[in-house]
């Protein structure tokens, strides 16, 4: 334990923890995925291989790349073949489309673009080479796997002939930016998350402890790895660090899910509500041997008290509620907990360092039990967002609290209630969509005069995105919208689900748009809507 507790703050960057992993867990299992069993060792070596590799092709500490795979073998290998050398990937999804890599390209001007072939039938390769076009700074496209082309663009990076340490590289430090998480933001512009080698490695290490992963832990990868609950949660980082076994998956289906648990002897995952939904449902008419598995965690939006009392019945494992942000605090219900505050609350702080605060509009504390809006600064929450003065400003308060739009009731007991937020944002299935930044978009179509974007209780989705539009002369459906917006580059989730027409705008008694009225309004209405898969 007291190994544990120094481990948080030792002076490494990532890529060394690694390479500490590697020398206590050896031949060990670290990596599942598909057909591929990598050991400790063997992860290692890869990484450092690819390291190499990326080192002779220019990269360098402090260089920013972005990174748009999914859930493989060749992802684990790249980021920390990155962490290793300092460079710093923004950890793409992969529904990000033009409009997103346009944004990360002009606020992070990277290097390179590491991806895939294809996934889903969608070529990763012909996005990343039309990126290259519009964008001089992305000197080099990685397409994970792929070797060298006619004309030598994509390369297999791979070299092995000498080890990192011999090419004498400037190793990053613990306080370095060691990647940039994707905000779910509150404006019209994309705003990157820098987390640092050592806030990053306590996030994932004190996860890990308190979620009692150990050599035992099989931890399936679920969700898109490049999201922080996954990744960090304690997630990829936290199982590695324990010597656990990480087995990915390459979506959170349950057709793949369940057979994967059964097969690995899955022992711990972690998903976001509207897919819980999904795997109970699945449950009911295909049975897997599920007896492997210790503890579901359930984060991202809002998991309704009773779904989460069907868990254990079903899945017979333990369920943690995790309210996470990738701003950095987190806040887990603990494994001891009893029952009602497991189903009921969204647990409290990681760290006896988070400095939490719930304060009324003022910025006066409320008494405990009243709803305020959650503001925090700790250990491994950020100051402050990449190259972003302005917005700084407003998501920041002059003591370094980050604002975090989300309205919470503490109980007496310490633990919270996500009550709702005051940030305009779509919570879709975990998924956070910026309410002004696709209203931006949508207001550059000739045929639309105004719009806004609006959530909407959903059954499957938790949240859906509905659009209020004030059109213009020519007719316009939701078909119609959707091809605009692909050919804006809209990421796919944040296409909406629903398409209303109105005249003119409700407004509220300050005279703005009465957006809750309008998410009241898309609930009731009868037009035929199609969420987006
Ligand atoms: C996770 O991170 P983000 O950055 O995608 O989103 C953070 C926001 C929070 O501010 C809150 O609005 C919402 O997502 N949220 C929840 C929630 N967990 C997150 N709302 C209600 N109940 C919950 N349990 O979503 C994230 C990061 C790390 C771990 C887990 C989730």
């Amino acid at each position: 334990m007291q190994y544990r507790k120094n481990d948080y703050w030792l002076p490494l960057n990532l890529g060394q923890r690694l390479g500490g992993w590697a020398e206590c867990f050896g031949e060990r299992t670290a990596l599942i995925c598909g057909t591929d069993r990598l050991s400790y060792r063997e992860l290692n070596q890869r990484v450092d291989a690819m390291a190499v590799g990326l080192y002779k092709l220019g990269l360098r500490r402090s260089d920013r790349v972005l990174v748009q795979l999914p859930n493989s073998t060749g992802f684990v290998v790249t980021i920390f073949a990155l962490f290793r050398l300092g460079v710093i990937p923004v950890m793409m999804l992969m529904a990000n489309r033009d409009h997103d890599i346009d944004a990360f390209c002009s606020l992070a001007e990277p290097k390179a673009f590491f991806t895939t072939e294809t996934f889903l039938g969608f070529s990763y390769r012909k996005q990343a080479e039309q990126a290259q076009i519009r964008h001089a700074c992305l000197k080099h496209v990685v397409v994970d796997g792929t070797v060298a082309d006619a004309q030598g663009n994509f390369v297999a990076v791979a070299d092995n002939t000498l080890s990192l340490l011999e090419l004498k590289h400037e190793e990053p430090e613990p306080k370095d930016t060691a990647v940039l998480l994707l905000s779910g933001g509150t404006t019209g512009t994309s705003k990157l998350i820098p987390r640092t080698h050592a806030d990053y490695a306590y996030n994932a290490i004190a996860s890990a402890d308190l979620c009692g992963f150990s050599q035992e832990t099989v931890y399936l990868v679920a969700l898109a790895a490049a999201h922080n609950f996954p990744l960090a949660c304690p997630g990829i980082i936290g199982t590695l660090s324990t010597g656990g076994q990480v087995v990915l998956a390459h979506s959170p289906a349950p057709e793949e899910c369940l057979p994967l648990i059964e097969k690995e002897r899955v022992t711990h995952t972690a998903l976001v509500p509207p897919m819980v939904n999904l795997w109970l449902s699945a449950c009911t008419w295909e049975k897997h041997d599920l007896s492997s598995l210790r503890l579901l965690q359930v984060g991202g939006s809002a998991l309704d008290a009773e779904l989460a009392a069907r868990i254990r019945p079903i899945l017979g494992c333990q369920l943690q509620q995790v309210f996470g942000t990738a701003e950095g605090l987190l806040c887990y219900t603990r494994l001891d907990d009893p029952e009602e505050v497991i189903l009921h609350t969204q647990g409290r702080p990681l760290s006896p360092d988070d400095d939490v605060r719930l304060v009324d509009e003022e910025g006066r504390d409320v008494p405990t039990g009243a709803i305020g809006e959650l503001w925090v600064r700790g250990p491994y929450t950020i100051h402050g967002y990449y190259r972003a003065e302005e917005q700084n400003k407003r998501a920041f308060t002059a003591e370094g609290y980050y604002r975090s739009g989300d309205l919470v009731r503490r109980r007496a007991d310490g633990n919270f209630v996500v009550a709702g937020r005051m940030k305009d944002v779509i919570n879709r299935a975990g998924e956070k969509i910026a309410a002004p930044e696709i209203e931006a978009v949508l207001k550059t179509h000739a045929n639309i005069e105004d719009a806004v974007l609006v959530p909407v209780p959903d059954e499957y989705l938790g949240e859906r995105s509905c659009a209020f539009v004030i059109k213009g002369a020519a007719p316009l459906d939701l078909p119609m919208l959707r091809v605009f917006l692909a050919e804006k580059g809209l990421a796919r989730h944040k296409m909406p689900d629903q398409l209303e027409l109105v005249e003119a705008w409700p407004l509220t008694g300050a005279g703005k748009i009465n957006k809750r009225l309008l998410s009241a309004l898309a609930a009731q209405s009868e037009t035929a809507m199609e969420r987006v898969p």
